[in-house]
């Protein structure tokens, strides 16, 4: 059977705090979207090509000295020129659906509300990074940050954690939550809030219906 396409392609981004279920639902909405012969494409960021993925590792684990927020910024930023055009356009061109684990609210979120860069130069670098293509449809899954610890502790089993925004503190990840908040307010016929503290299936159910009205 021929794969079904859109006309300029459909792009989903799935947002959150850490340990929200972002990589487990996008999963699940992938596997749907392939039953029903879609092509669909699952991504993440920072990542997504060779070269995001070697500047997600120095992004992540990076400890020789402080990155500054600024220059933390423009990592991402080139990590996602690179990963809009090599990737997520193409796809896009030829109808299909990209599902990306992460994107430009998470910059919004961690290096403005977070790292407390001017969100007037956040905007434009994300207008610049992403090529004249922002997401059709967000989902931000919503989850406090002692819920999204508690998620996550199972994954370290006591060990140190390494990575450089797991293991900054707790107002840090306040800030991000409410970014996420705020930035959905921001933006009502783009971005969807969805409760991520119930059963995997009940915030699938509450995604697929987002999606279906994305889809239609
Ligand atoms: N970052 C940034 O600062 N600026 C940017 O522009 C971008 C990113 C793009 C990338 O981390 C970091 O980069 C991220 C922001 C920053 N840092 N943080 N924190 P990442 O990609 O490695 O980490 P993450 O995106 O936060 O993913 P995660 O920690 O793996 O969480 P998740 O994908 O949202 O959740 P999950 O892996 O699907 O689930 C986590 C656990 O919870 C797992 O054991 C599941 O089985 C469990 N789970 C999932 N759903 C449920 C429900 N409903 N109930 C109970 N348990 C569940």
């Amino acid at each position: 059977m021929a794969k079904q396409t859109y006309e300029n392609g459909l792009f989903i981004t799935f947002e959150g705090p850490e340990g929200s279920g972002k990589t487990t639902q996008m999963q699940l909405i992938a596997d749907r979207l392939r039953e029903q012969e879609y092509e669909v494409v699952t991504t993440r960021e920072p990542g997504g090509t060779p070269l995001g993925e070697a500047v997600r590792h120095l992004l992540l684990t990076f400890r020789d000295e402080d990155i500054l927020p600024e220059a933390e910024l423009l990592l991402f930023s080139a990590a996602r020129v690179q990963h809009v055009r090599k990737v997520i356009l193409p796809v896009l061109k030829r109808g299909g659906i990209v599902l990306c684990d992460r994107f430009i609210d998470s910059t919004t979120a961690y290096q403005g509300y977070a790292r407390g860069l001017d969100l007037n130069v956040i905007d434009d670098m994300n207008a610049f990074a992403v090529c004249g293509r922002f997401p059709d449809l967000t989902i931000v899954l919503d989850l406090s940050v002692e819920d999204g610890i508690r998620r996550l502790s199972g994954r370290y089993q006591g060990q140190q954690v390494d990575d450089r925004f797991e293991s900054a503190g707790h107002t840090f990840h306040s800030c991000v939550r409410e970014g996420f908040l705020d930035i959905a307010r921001k933006h009502p016929g783009r971005v969807r809030v969805v409760d991520a503290n119930r059963p995997v299936e009940l915030v699938q159910a509450d995604l697929w219906w987002e999606i279906y009205h994305a889809l239609n």
